[in-house]
Parts: structure tokens; C-alpha cells; sequence
């Protein structure tokens, strides 16, 4: 087991010598489909690509008065945390938001700070809830990106609509689908770990719970009772325990800010964590991806990981 161990550590740092970037490099203009597949996708590496929807009206139109116009009082998802984590370990637990249902005005008006409110909310239903819930607004954007459904061969899975205050935060996590995430206003700064530095990365079981507000307004975390336990990252990149993760302190994290007009390949099973400005706006579309033979020599890695760990 501990050659097995040693070998996954000296393949990590391997990968990071033979075929990783020390930053995610930027592409100026969209790539032609082949090359794409031949320079990023296959190589499972990450890059920021501008001027590829700079077509889209969503550019200039997602201004408040323009969105509660269009789709002010349509009822959205919105999930609501008392600290910004949403989907995240908190102490033994693996805590999931409250999900709200509520006006799109009211939401943009709390997201603006034009009325109390005790929590903090974010727009962040991962089911194609652009196209779902706010159906109003895609043609303000493309249903699919042409030259990387060219190069998968099939259209995404789904398309995803975020918005968001300043204090929220995805956690650490990792998806099995090739992302490409496009922010229309505002900036998402990514914290981004390859899929080879999965050694070094924690993981934990954890008891599956909610955030409740209570009528005093304060947050209570409710056990959802029979409910499987998740395995979860419980460290935060923001501020590493290096004392109980050590293994951590061998990780190669890269940081990169994706502003309004640029748009972030993350490829499928890279870890990461997202932070916003206030009221930053992206869709996303994701390519499911989980029968592919590089999905599937990622994963075999990750299993080896999870022996060892
Ligand atoms: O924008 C975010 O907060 C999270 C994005 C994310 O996790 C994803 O697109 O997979």
C-alpha cells in the first residue's frame, strides 16, 4: 500500500513537471473544435478563453431593470445559508442550503442590498435552471457552445444561471462534467486543483443536514434522518489546516479570475472552489462526460486515492 501511495505522490508531481501550467493560460479568441479537443480537452487542462460570446445581448441587457422587466416575477430557487457555504462540511455535517422560493425581483433586491435580510442568497440550482426556470432569458444567450459541442460531439447537459452575493461560496468539490463557465457581469475568482492532485486532497464522511431559518433568525442545522453519508472535502483552500492535513502542503493550487466577457474551461474532475463579487452573474453549460475514456482513467485514479487514504 505505501508503494502504491508513493507512486500516486511522485505521478502528481510528475504531471505538474511534464504537462501542467503554473497558471491557467488565456486563449484570445474561440478555438476551432479539433484543436480544442487535441490542445485542451484531452489533455484535461484548463484555460481562459475571451471574445467568445461577446455576440451574446445577455452582455449588455442583464441590468436589473432590464432582468425584473423580463422575468421580475417569475418564482426562482434560491439557496440561502447564514455564511455563503452552501454544500458544505460544517463541524460532523455535510450542510446543504435552504432553498427558498421566491420572486426574481425579490431576489435581485436583497442581492442589491435594497432590502434587509438576515442569510445570504445565492441563485444556484444546478438542473439547467436557465432554461427551466428562466426561459425568458436564453435568448439573451446561446443554448449550446458551438465548436465544443463540435468537439464532444453532443450538446451540454445542462445550462446553468448564477447569481449571486459577494459572501457566497462554493466549496472544494469536483464534477464529472467538461464545464465551460462564462460570467456576464462582475468577476469569479477559481481556486483549481488537477484530478493528479487528488492524493493530497482530504476527504470525510459526513451526515447529510440542512440549514433552517428560524422565525428569530437564526440559523439551525436539521439532520436529514436516513439520509446516505457524503463523502466531502473538509478542508478550505482559502485557509488550509495543515496540522491535520498535512498532505495538503504538496498540493499545487492555481488561481485565476474570470471577468465579465471571459469564459473558463474547467475540465471534468478538476477540484474547485469559487468565490464571486457582489451580484456577479454566469452561465454555464456543462457535457456530461462520464462514459469518456479520460473521465474514466481520472476516476481509476481517484479509486487509487481513496485505498490508499
Ligand atoms: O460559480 C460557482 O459558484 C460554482 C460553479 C461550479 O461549481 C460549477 O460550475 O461546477
Amino acid at each position: 500500500m505505501d508503494s502504491l501511495k508513493q507512486r500516486l505522490t511522485d505521478f502528481s508531481l510528475e504531471a505538474h513537471d511534464l504537462y501542467l501550467n503554473h497558471s491557467i493560460p488565456i486563449l484570445e479568441e474561440p478555438p476551432d473544435p479539433l484543436q480544442f479537443y487535441r490542445d485542451w480537452i484531452g489533455p484535461n487542462r484548463p484555460c481562459i478563453i475571451r471574445n467568445a460570446f461577446n455576440h451574446w445581448p445577455a452582455l449588455t441587457r442583464w441590468k436589473s431593470e432590464y432582468l425584473k422587466e423580463k422575468v421580475g416575477s417569475k418564482v426562482i430557487s434560491v439557496a440561502v445559508t447564514p455564511n455563503g457555504y452552501a454544500d458544505a462540511v460544517n463541524g460532523d455535517r455535510f450542510v446543504m442550503p435552504e432553498e427558498r422560493h421566491m420572486t426574481f425581483s425579490t431576489v435581485l433586491d436583497i442581492i442589491e442590498g435594497k432590502v434587509p435580510h438576515s442569510g445570504i442568497f445565492y441563485v444556484q440550482k444546478q438542473c439547467s435552471n436557465l432554461l427551466e426556470e428562466l426561459p425568458e432569458l436564453k435568448d439573451d444567450v446561446e443554448p449550446h457552445i458551438s465548436w465544443m459541442s463540435d468537439a464532444l460531439g453532443k450538446l451540454p447537459d445542462a445550462v446553468n444561471f448564477w447569481l449571486g452575493e459577494s459572501k457566497a461560496i462554493t466549496s472544494m468539490h469536483k464534477d464529472h462534467y467538461e464545464n465551460l463557465y462564462c460570467v456576464i457581469s462582475g468577476e469569479k475568482t477559481f481556486l483549481l486543483l488537477p484530478p493528479t492532485d487528488r492524493p493530497f486532497i482530504p476527504y470525510g464522511v459526513y451526515q447529510p443536514a440542512v440549514y433552517h431559518e428560524r422565525d428569530n433568525g437564526e440559523f439551525e442545522v436539521v439532520d436529514q434522518i436516513g439520509a446516505e453519508k457524503v463523502p466531502w472535502i473538509p478542508l478550505d483552500p482559502l485557509d488550509p489546516d495543515l496540522q491535520r492535513f498535512p498532505q495538503y502542503s504538496q498540493a499545487h493550487p492555481l488561481c485565476c479570475s474570470v471577468k465579465a466577457g471571459e469564459m473558463l474551461y474547467l475540465p471534468s474532475l478538476w477540484f474547485h472552489h469559487v468565490q464571486q463579487t457582489q451580484g456577479c452573474i454566469a452561465v454555464n453549460f456543462w457535457y456530461d462526460m462520464e462514459y469518456d475514456i479520460k473521465y474514466n482513467y481520472f476516476q481509476l485514479l481517484d479509486s487509487l486515492s481513496d485505498i490508499t487514504t
